[in-house]
């Protein structure tokens, strides 16, 4: 089982499309490990993008990221990170498919409502940044036995 880190970016939040992304993930089959609403502040939002500093959108993405509150979330499962990535769709919502998240919701590549690690080490980076271990949970869903053979 993987763990990746997805987060409802201040756009999808302000969209209220909350529900129907965490919906898409859950029914899906993946389980949600850990969840919360925080609202990054400039250090955290640079932290979060650090790969991305010093390219031309890095002040407007920190500045859009940390806008307002996000949700944020552990995401587990089989393959869950490129799974989950393969549902957010491509980074341009212009280039992603109908049927994923960017493809279906929105337009604009900086408005593009959801993000997703992109590697296992991302993943744990950012994971790590967000969440506390405490706050990232172990339990069997039940209907496990029927999303796994
Ligand atoms: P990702 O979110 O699909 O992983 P990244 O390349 O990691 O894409 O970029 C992080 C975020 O920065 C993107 O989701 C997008 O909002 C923004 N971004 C990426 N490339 C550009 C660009 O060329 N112009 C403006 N914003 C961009
Ligand atoms: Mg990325």
């Amino acid at each position: 089982m993987e763990r990746t880190y997805v987060m409802v970016k201040p756009d999808g939040v302000k969209r209220g499309l909350v529900g129907e992304i965490i919906s898409r993930l859950e029914k899906r089959g993946l389980k949600i490990a850990a969840m919360k609403m925080q609202k990054m502040d400039l250090k955290e939002g640079e932290e979060h993008y650090l790969e991305h500093e010093g390219k031309s959108f890095f002040k407007n993405l920190v500045s859009f990221i940390t806008s307002g509150p996000n949700v944020s979330m552990v995401i587990e499962g089989k393959d869950a990170v490129s799974i989950v990535r393969e549902m957010v769709g491509e980074t341009d919502p212009k280039k992603s498919s109908s049927g994923t998240i960017r493809g279906d919701f929105c337009l604009d590549i900086g408005r593009n409502v959801i993000h997703a690690s992109d590697s296992l080490e991302s993943a744990e980076r950012e994971i790590k940044q967000h969440f506390s271990p405490n706050e990232i949970f172990s339990y069997k869903r039940a209907d496990e036995d029927w999303v796994y053979e």
